[in-house]
């Protein structure tokens, strides 16, 4: 893994007006690990089987092809979606027990077929991953344009919540929404892992926001099968010249979203996924590597979207408390003996649905301002 690009490289700007202590905007987060004050948890009720677009089919287990292509419009199994909404309801009451206020999207009904003049999508997929859709750097909330045709309109359950941040202060941005033609596909490509082909092309800006991670003024995000280079462009440009974006480029053969890949935990501190992180991004070499332990979950557990390493895609609560899947004896291990307080929940029946803690929420405000740490 080498970073192979940065964008909007400018002069060094060290550490801007830290505001704690002070009043902060509705919403405010420039980083993964700062005390956490109000967070969008998704919701998994309604949860439906995409069709097996190009770009679905290029990131989900390949066990899983058949199924999602008998299956596409359909919901996935009710006792599934309940015992992974269980867990969400666990996970909203731990946070709330910490004080921490939570969102909630609407839940609305995705096993219906819409179109563009284009093209038609049999249904929708679900409100579950509020990571891949929203992402809050620094005072701005931004809607990002996804790749999955089966995901257009993912973003309208959180239409409420977005308006009320709007109404409070809060700056409400979309990027363009992409049009999706067949021609931005690329069916033919069969990935080596070590590429930097993926199944979309540079046709217009897309990104799932999940590809991204914040380190205050230093942003790091992969290319990927839903992330363009027009993508990044984009959102380098909207966050503008006091960040710095820088693209990582890691091993992985089904690349969607960094965060069961690369997570920074706290400045110093590293948690990187020992298979497809096979080097250290040159700016972390003088910080803690923690290498995580493969998931404890039974090969025989449903994993319909992604793969089992979703086990390190954890949620700081601050640059300590660290939410955990109760059953990751090995990784929760792995916290305490670096100093960090791991907060223990239920989670491998959302797991099925293809993302952790980090996946299942957008943390709208943390108590902090921008600084650099890299
Ligand atoms: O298999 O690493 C994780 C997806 C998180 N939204 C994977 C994909």
């Amino acid at each position: 893994m080498t970073i192979v690009q940065d964008v909007n490289l400018l002069e060094e700007i060290k550490t801007y007006a830290n505001t704690q202590g002070t009043n902060y905007p509705i919403v405010n987060s420039y980083n993964e690990w700062d005390p956490l004050e109000e967070v969008i948890v998704g919701v998994v009720e309604g949860a439906t089987i995409p069709d097996l677009e190009v770009a679905v089919k290029a990131t989900i287990p390949e066990d899983q092809i058949e199924y999602f292509q008998k299956n596409a419009g359909k919901k996935f199994p009710q006792e599934a979606i309940n015992a992974a909404a269980k867990e969400l309801e666990e996970f909203v009451n731990i946070l709330e027990g910490e004080g921490i206020t939570v969102r909630r999207p609407d839940k609305i009904n995705q096993a219906r077929s819409y179109g563009t003049q284009e093209w038609q999508s049999k249904g929708g997929l679900y409100q579950a991953m509020p990571r891949d859709l929203l992402i809050v750097i620094g005072d701005q909330i931004i809607e990002s344009p996804l790749a999955w045709r089966s995901r257009y309109f993912e973003i309208f359950s959180f239409r409420e919540m977005l308006k009320d941040y709007f109404k409070k202060g809060g700056k409400w941005v979309a990027a363009p929404k992409p049009e999706l033609p067949d021609h931005f596909y690329r069916p033919e490509y069969v990935s080596t892992g070590n590429d930097d082909e993926y199944a979309i092309n540079e046709f217009e800006p897309t990104f799932d926001a999940a590809d991204f991670i914040r380190c205050g003024r230093d942003i790091f995000v992969q290319k990927s099968n839903v992330t363009n280079d027009f993508g990044i462009d984009w959102l380098a440009r909207q966050i503008g010249d006091k960040f710095r974006v820088h693209k990582l480029k890691f091993t992985d053969s089904h690349p969607m979203h960094v965060d069961a890949t690369f997570m920074p935990l706290a400045p110093g501190h590293l948690l990187l996924n020992p298979e497809r992180a096979t080097e250290i991004p040159s700016l972390f070499k003088s910080w803690n590597i923690m290498y995580s332990p493969k998931s404890t979950l039974p090969k025989s557990h449903p994993m319909y979207m992604s793969s089992s390493w979703v086990n390190m895609n954890i949620l700081m609560l601050d640059e300590k408390r660290v939410v955990v899947e109760r059953q990751e004896q090995p990784l929760i291990d792995l916290f305490k003996k670096n100093g960090f307080e791991p907060i223990l929940c239920d989670f491998r029946n959302f797991y099925s649905f293809g993302g952790g803690f980090h996946c299942a929420t957008v943390d709208v405000r943390r108590r902090g301002g921008l600084q650099s740490y890299v």
